[in-house]
């Protein structure tokens, strides 16, 4: 049975754990949207094993495989009161926001931010994975924690802690990506603290989303992706957005 809740025009469906908070990057990019825009909204926490039946019983169908999602139901997905619809897959999420919502605007695209997540997806994401996933897997329920190392360690071949072997070296082999960081997520510092000056767009969400990830997770990772150049102001400047945690 859907949420009906008349305070709440929307409920978000989230990722479970044990610290009964946001920790999913790819939700929080979707709960500061709302946050941001100030609407009302209730949270659902699913446990990771629970999210396909539970998403497939309230008659979602499941991603189309041309979106490129491995799994056939995924969170964030968010249940419209108003209109009585379902949306799953964050950019469909995003886009459904913005249309039904369009003040305060968050811009979705901009060259600016494909390039700074193009770079980061391919320089901090792996090694930021890295040192997540070991320690992500301590913060579910027992049955979760299951369900989330036999997938990852089916896929990866080998003990979820083995990632960890390395973690020091490709952290410090980071240093020389940094520069470029640097240069790109300032480009329009003049015009204010986010990535395209006075305003926040999708692209400050993704990067303030993944810093609460580590927060939650590990105050270590989150020491380190605090470091990356332009990290922490931004994550700063997204609090405001970030208080409705649940
Ligand atoms: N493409 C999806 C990815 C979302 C995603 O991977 N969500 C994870 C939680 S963070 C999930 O629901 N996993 C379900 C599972 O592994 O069974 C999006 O952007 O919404």
């Amino acid at each position: 049975m859907a949420v009906q809740d008349a305070a709440h025009e929307i409920v978000l469906y989230d990722l479970a754990s044990t610290k009964n908070v946001c920790f999913s990057p790819v939700v929080w990019r979707i709960r500061m949207m709302l946050n941001y825009k100030k609407i009302p909204y209730k949270t659902v926490f699913l446990e990771m094993p629970d999210i396909e039946p539970t998403l497939k019983e309230l008659g979602l169908p499941p991603h189309d495989p041309g979106t490129g999602n491995t799994k056939n139901y995924t969170v964030p997905a968010i249940y419209h009161v108003p209109t009585n619809k379902y949306v799953m897959d964050s950019p469909a999420v995003a886009k459904f926001i913005e249309s039904t919502y369009p003040d305060p605007p968050v811009q979705l695209d901009s060259e600016l931010g494909t390039q700074i997540m193009r770079k980061l997806r391919s320089g901090v994401g792996p090694t930021f994975q890295k040192s997540l996933m070991p320690r992500e897997a301590l913060i579910f329920s027992p049955r979760a924690e299951e369900y989330f190392r036999s997938a990852r360690e089916a896929r990866d071949g080998r003990p979820l802690e083995e990632l960890l072997e390395d973690e020091d070296e490709a952290w410090e082999a980071l240093e020389s990506d940094k520069p470029a960081i640097d240069a790109l997520i300032h480009t329009n510092k003049a015009d204010g603290p986010f990535i395209l000056g006075a305003r926040p767009s999708l692209v400050d969400f993704f990067i303030a989303g993944a810093i609460q990830t580590a927060k939650v997770i590990d105050e270590g990772v989150f020491q380190r992706i605090s470091k990356v150049p332009g990290h922490l102001e931004i994550y700063e400047a997204c609090q405001p957005f970030m208080q409705k945690k649940d």
